[in-house]
């Protein structure tokens, strides 16, 4: 190798040296700004001086013939939609973008059989999945452009107005329904609750394990601590035996969160009775990589119902907010599986699932394309019901149903 402008003497063989280089148009850089009614405007920019950016939302990859990019696109959540560069003598750009959701065989619904449902990606694309239990808490019920309780969280900010029901991207860059705490005071110490919720109590099985969770992302300044835990005097800390440590104000986890990203907070609660010690929940970024470890609970010996609580607290900055997403209250067989889509390994399309009985009956899915960088679509969802699964509490697998 010769430094070029490196002092000294170079020598170099006599041979001609002749090197052809090959430049690449940069990837279409993409914004996202969500809309009301699941839209998205998006936004391109290429690096490259001069190329020319072309775009196709059927889910092809462009060619030197689609339609060329001028201006912001206003898309739904569920379009393809996929932008390369082009530049004479360039070697076309890689594909940025997002990709249409995966279909499923069978709607969710209420059976009284088993069901195969075949799960299928866009042509070229693979899958992510998960298949979990159902979920205890139904954010769906929040109401855009509403502030304080919603049904089924009661808001939990001095005012009414810390607490509001706003459209935002999700941590797929999907137009969503978020949940927006705003620190509207500036005074430290109490009271000092700026947003968040108390969910409505639900029903638990104290021999089982629960999984919390709900994805924050918080912005505009540090100031202000997360809070993310279950009801007050439900649980007790992992005393490493039969005995009980009441928790009277148990979190997970609190602390301050990174800014400007979206963090997914997963606590687990061990069936009452339990003598283990090791902590299972953690604070995720949206790549899967942790940023923090939590804190564990067990059931008390006496518990039958809980809450999920999340919050700002202490903020004084009036600059601060946090974005809630997708709470959810979960039964789970372990403490080490996959807490949300986004972190499941990809496999091929399609994909067939056995639903049966109460065992894991809902099915998530995005699409995905890992390289050159990940494409995703927005998630869709469906809810196999067996016709012995109740809302909240299940009977016995011997159950004589009237
Ligand atoms: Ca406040
Ligand atoms: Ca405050």
């Amino acid at each position: 190798m010769i430094n070029i402008g490196q002092r000294g003497t170079c020598y170099i063989d006599a041979t001609a040296v002749q090197r052809t280089f090959t430049f690449k148009v940069a990837t279409p850089a993409l914004a996202s700004l969500a809309l009301a009614g699941n839209q998205i405007q998006i936004t391109a920019t290429c690096a490259t001086v001069g190329a020319t950016m072309r775009y196709t939302t059927d889910g092809s990859d462009p060619t030197v013939s689609s339609t060329i990019y001028s201006a912001p696109l206003t898309l739904n959540n569920t379009a393809a939609f996929k932008i390369r560069g082009f530049l004479t003598d360039y070697v076309d750009s890689d594909v940025a973008g997002r990709l249409v959701p995966p279909s499923f065989s069978i709607a969710g619904g209420t059976f009284f059989n088993d069901q195969s449902v075949t799960i299928t990606a866009p042509s070229g694309a693979s899958l992510k999945i998960l298949q979990s239990n159902r979920n205890y808490l139904d954010s769906s019920t929040w109401i855009l452009g509403t502030q304080g309780n919603q049904p089924g969280f009661a808001a939990n900010g001095t005012t009414a107005a810390e607490n509001q029901i706003e459209t935002g991207l999700n941590p797929y860059g999907s137009s969503t329904t978020l949940w927006a705490a705003y620190n509207m005071d500036t005074f430290s110490g109490e009271p000092g609750q700026d947003g968040g919720w108390n969910s409505t109590s639900f029903a638990v099985d104290r021999t089982k394990s629960y999984r919390f969770s709900v994805w924050i992302k918080k912005t505009g300044g540090a100031s202000g601590s997360t809070y993310f835990g279950c009801g007050w005097d439900t649980v007790s800390s992992l005393t490493g035996s039969a005995s009980e440590t009441v928790n009277g104000n148990p979190y997970f986890w609190s602390g301050t969160l990174p800014l400007n990203e979206w963090h997914l907070l997963v606590g687990y609660i061990h069936p009452a009775g339990d003598t283990t010690t090791t902590h299972y929940g953690k604070v995720y970024k949206s790549d899967g990589t942790v940023a923090f470890n939590g804190t564990d609970f067990k059931w008390l010996n006496t518990t039958t119902t809980t809450q999920q609580r999340a919050y700002l607290y202490y903020s004084t900055d009036t600059n601060v907010r946090q974005y809630f997403w997708n709470p959810k209250v979960e039964e789970v067989s372990s403490y080490t599986g996959t807490p949300d889509v986004l972190f499941a390994t990809p496999v091929s399309s399609p994909q067939t699932i056995t639903v049966s009985g109460n065992s894991g009956n809902v099915i998530q899915a995005v699409s995905y394309s890992a390289t050159p960088s990940p494409l995703y679509s927005t998630i869709v969802s469906q809810t196999y019901l067996s016709q012995f699964t109740v809302s909240i509490g299940r009977p016995p697998t011997n159950a004589v149903i009237p």
